[in-house]
């Protein structure tokens, strides 16, 4: 009877679970948690080239402070690093007469959308903000100037990050996964993560998207992915 009861109590509180779950019984060996491009350019706190809304001090503090919480509790803590050259492809001013935001159709039918340029490899506003400490590996993305990645598993190429390798190492079976943008490079990473066999959990509240519109969009491509999706942790 308690059992059933102590149950029932687990599948009502939902995601919120996973956490208390993982905390207390697996020392945090099966749940990694993937922080997704946590970059001054993407932030209104630094003043960012492609700053998404609402990413001020607060934001950025709120997601340290959660995350800290997490490397507490014994999960491994991964982040994803947009880190492109200064000729890449999804910079608008690498195509003559386009502007920022607006999509282009690259050879082999690709659509790229073109943005301002950001994270430029080895600039100031491509660091993470969160102590680099927090993280048993960074893993850089969109190296290759022909194609964008907002995954943090592949490029638009194909190619593949270590992500999965580095997972697979540390013994994860299911990802939390949060930070910038919900609408392309958190959507991106969970739905590969899902893809690649993981059980997968996006945290909202420690989101933040591009445009409302794509953002509605993100949350129910995930969704529908079988992704389970949390407003907070705490
Ligand atoms: C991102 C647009 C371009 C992201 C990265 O982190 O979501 N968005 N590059
Ligand atoms: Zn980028």
């Amino acid at each position: 009877m308690r059992a059933i009861l102590i149950f029932t109590l687990a599948v009502v509180m939902g995601g919120l679970f996973i956490v208390s779950f993982a905390s207390s019984t697996n020392a945090g060996e099966k749940i990694g948690v993937i922080v997704v491009d946590m970059q001054g350019d993407f932030t209104t706190w630094k003043k960012g080239s492609l700053a998404v809304n609402d990413t001020d001090g607060a934001f950025v503090a709120k997601v340290e402070k959660t995350t800290v919480m997490l490397k507490e509790k014994g999960y491994p803590i991964f982040a994803t690093q947009d880190w492109h050259p200064a000729d890449h492809v999804s910079f608008f001013s690498n195509h003559e007469g386009k502007k920022p935001f607006e999509a282009i159709q690259l050879d082999g039918g690709r659509t790229q959308v073109l943005w301002p340029p950001h994270c430029v490899q080895n600039t100031k506003n491509a660091e993470i903000l969160l102590d680099n400490d927090l993280f048993i590996a960074i893993v850089k993305k969109g190296k290759d100037k022909r194609y964008d990645s907002y995954s943090g598993f592949q490029d638009d190429g194909g190619a593949k990050t270590e992500m999965n390798t580095i997972l697979k190492e540390k013994g994860v079976k299911e990802v939390i996964v949060y930070g910038i943008a919900t609408d392309y490079c958190v959507k991106a990473t969970a739905i590969d993560a899902a893809d690649a066999g993981y059980k997968v959990t996006v945290v909202e509240g420690l989101s933040k998207g591009v445009a409302p519109d794509t953002t509605a969009k993100a949350l129910d491509e995930m969704k529908a992915k079988g992704i389970i999706l949390v407003k907070e942790l705490e």
